[in-house]
């Protein structure tokens, strides 16, 4: 996890837009909203690996070959990052919902807290509109204004269309793990995952160099193809990786998930392994859940994993190697090398 040399600073901006949004002269505060919002966003936004948020700045950075930085460049390119990291525990706090999950970066999940339960879902709504109100506040005289908020309405949609097809694959009366396939899996995470945590820093810092988005399509599908190996790690990190390090227990089995893993077991199973799947895949018991990890563990699921992550590896490698532009290139590798092999 190659460290950003602007992490001090944009934990500093993290309490600037927090102020302001606690100031915000479209709602008057009272002491417990003021408290609530104060409360709610420190639990949700910055407890993260910041990934996302800082590779706005990160990108940026490469983009201008060199070129330092002025203040007011790094306090935008940060609060952009920001309103990613926003959007992602907009998302967050309604996926756990969703996912029926515990636990969260080593906490509850905010929706499990006796106090919070459904406000969540509100919560959500107001982690979302947020995202607006910091965009107006920061960015509504720029030339790029309007790309900008084309591309979070746009990566929000595709997000949320992702976790649809997520979650409407494993309805009740239709768990049928015969659709399940690299096809859908592939799918499922391009949508739900790969817009928003690896095309949209990437198109923030090419929208502040002043750069058309339509004349990236080839840095897009490099990212979008990472956004891919990014969840298959966390697909895989759900079974096999270690709570205390993740900072959530993993769900994908009980709750019937098209995860690579059970498509890659079912790939690789016989018919007696087959019968394994389907009679313990989906049901919310230790002991069904068990028999999965114990087929994961006869099928050699991980080495097939790190067999797949060597491989994308690679071929991403190779895509970003053929792109026209270095600086581009920098900026793709870069952010790959945040990855790769990661344990959280
Ligand atoms: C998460 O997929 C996708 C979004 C848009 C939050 P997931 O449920 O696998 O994520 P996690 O493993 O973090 O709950
Ligand atoms: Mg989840
Ligand atoms: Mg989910
Ligand atoms: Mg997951």
């Amino acid at each position: 996890m190659g460290g950003s040399k602007f992490t001090a600073k944009f934990k500093e901006v993290y309490d600037v837009l927090k102020s302001e949004l606690l100031q915000d002269p479209a709602f008057e505060f009272t002491e417990d909203s003021h408290q609530w919002v104060a409360n709610m966003l420190d639990y949700n936004v910055p407890g993260g690996k910041l990934n996302r948020g800082l590779s706005v700045i990160d990108s940026f950075d490469i983009l201008k070959d060199g070129k330092e930085l002025s203040d007011d460049e790094i306090i935008l390119a940060c609060a952009l990052g920001w309103c990613i990291e926003w959007l992602q525990a907009y998302f967050l706090v309604l996926d756990d919902i969703m996912d029926s999950s515990h636990t969260r970066r080593g906490k509850q999940c905010w929706f499990r807290l006796p106090k919070v339960n459904m406000i969540a879902i509100n919560d959500g709504l107001i982690l979302r509109n947020h995202i607006f109100r910091i965009l107006n506040n920061h960015f509504r005289g720029k030339p790029y204004y309007l790309d900008l908020l084309d591309l979070f309405n746009e990566v929000e949609f595709q997000t949320a269309s992702g976790q649809m097809i997520d979650v409407i694959t494993t309805l009740q009366g239709e768990k049928d793990l015969s659709k399940y396939s690299l096809s859908l899996h592939r799918r499922i995470v391009q949508y739900k995952t790969a817009y928003y945590s690896f095309y949209l820093p990437v198109a923030c810092a090419l929208l502040m160099a002043g750069e058309k988005l339509e004349n990236h399509i080839e840095a897009k599908n490099v990212l979008v193809e990472m956004g891919t190996y990014f969840q298959v790690q966390d697909d895989f990190l759900d079974c096999f990786g270690d709570p205390a390090v993740i900072g959530k227990v993993g769900t994908d089995i009980e709750d019937f998930k098209c995860s690579w893993l059970v498509v890659k077991a079912l790939e690789r199973a016989n018919e007696d392994q087959k019968q394994v799947l389907y009679e313990n895949y989906g049901k919310p018991n230790q002991e069904c859940v068990a028999s999965v990890k114990e087929l994961y563990k006869i099928l050699d699921i991980e080495g097939a994993f790190l067999e797949y992550e060597k491989q994308s590896h690679e071929k991403i490698t190779k895509s970003i190697e053929a792109h026209p532009s270095e600086k581009v290139q920098a900026v793709l590798k870069s952010f790959l090398k945040k990855i790769y092999k990661r344990h959280k």
